[in-house]
């Protein structure tokens, strides 16, 4: 079963704005990255489209669509959780969604991996908190939490180092 091409410009055209940027979600884009989903946030408005079943008539893709977006290489039953995977993290972006400082302090903004996260109890199952954060001091803190950040990208992710 393919979506009629009306059916949806129908759709698209009840939704439409001036400067809406059109986005099909399909494993023919782009593969979605941090750096495509700070760009997109900075447009004024997104339209996003996907498909279902057997796919869209291409006539209508052709019509409408800017750009091509696939969030990775599986097969899905449709483009709706890809659709939602951009809405969750380009809404992150928007003004009042989050606090300023978690938008930065992130530490996907500096391109690697998060350090590793502890709270309490200060043991759990006889393993305990590495001693340093428990020192209270906050420059050697923040000093292991950038070595750890550079470590588990290095072993875990070492294509994130490249770019
Ligand atoms: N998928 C592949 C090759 C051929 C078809 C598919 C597939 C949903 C409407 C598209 C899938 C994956 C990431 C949208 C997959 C995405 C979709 C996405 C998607 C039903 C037609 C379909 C080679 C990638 C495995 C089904 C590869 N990101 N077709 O899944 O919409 O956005």
């Amino acid at each position: 079963m393919v979506m009629k091409p009306d059916v949806v410009y129908r759709a698209y055209q009840s939704i439409e704005q001036n400067h809406a940027k059109v986005i099909y979600m399909s494993p023919q884009g782009t593969t979605l990255n941090q750096q495509m989903i700070e760009k997109l946030s900075k447009e004024s408005h997104l339209i996003i489209l996907c498909g279902h079943y057997e796919g869209m008539d291409q006539r209508v893709i052709d019509k409408i669509v800017d750009e091509e977006i696939s969030i990775g290489d599986y097969v899905l039953t449709g483009g709706e959780i890809p659709a939602m995977v951009l809405m969750d993290s380009v809404s992150r972006y928007v003004e009042g969604v989050l606090k300023k400082e978690s938008i930065c302090e992130e530490s996907f903004s500096t391109g690697l991996l998060e350090y590793p996260q502890y709270t309490r109890p200060e043991v759990f199952e006889g393993i305990g908190v590495p001693e340093v954060l428990l020192s209270g001091h906050h420059e050697k803190i923040e000093k292991w939490r950038k070595d750890k950040s550079m470590e588990v990208t290095k072993k875990k992710r070492p294509d994130l180092l490249e770019s």
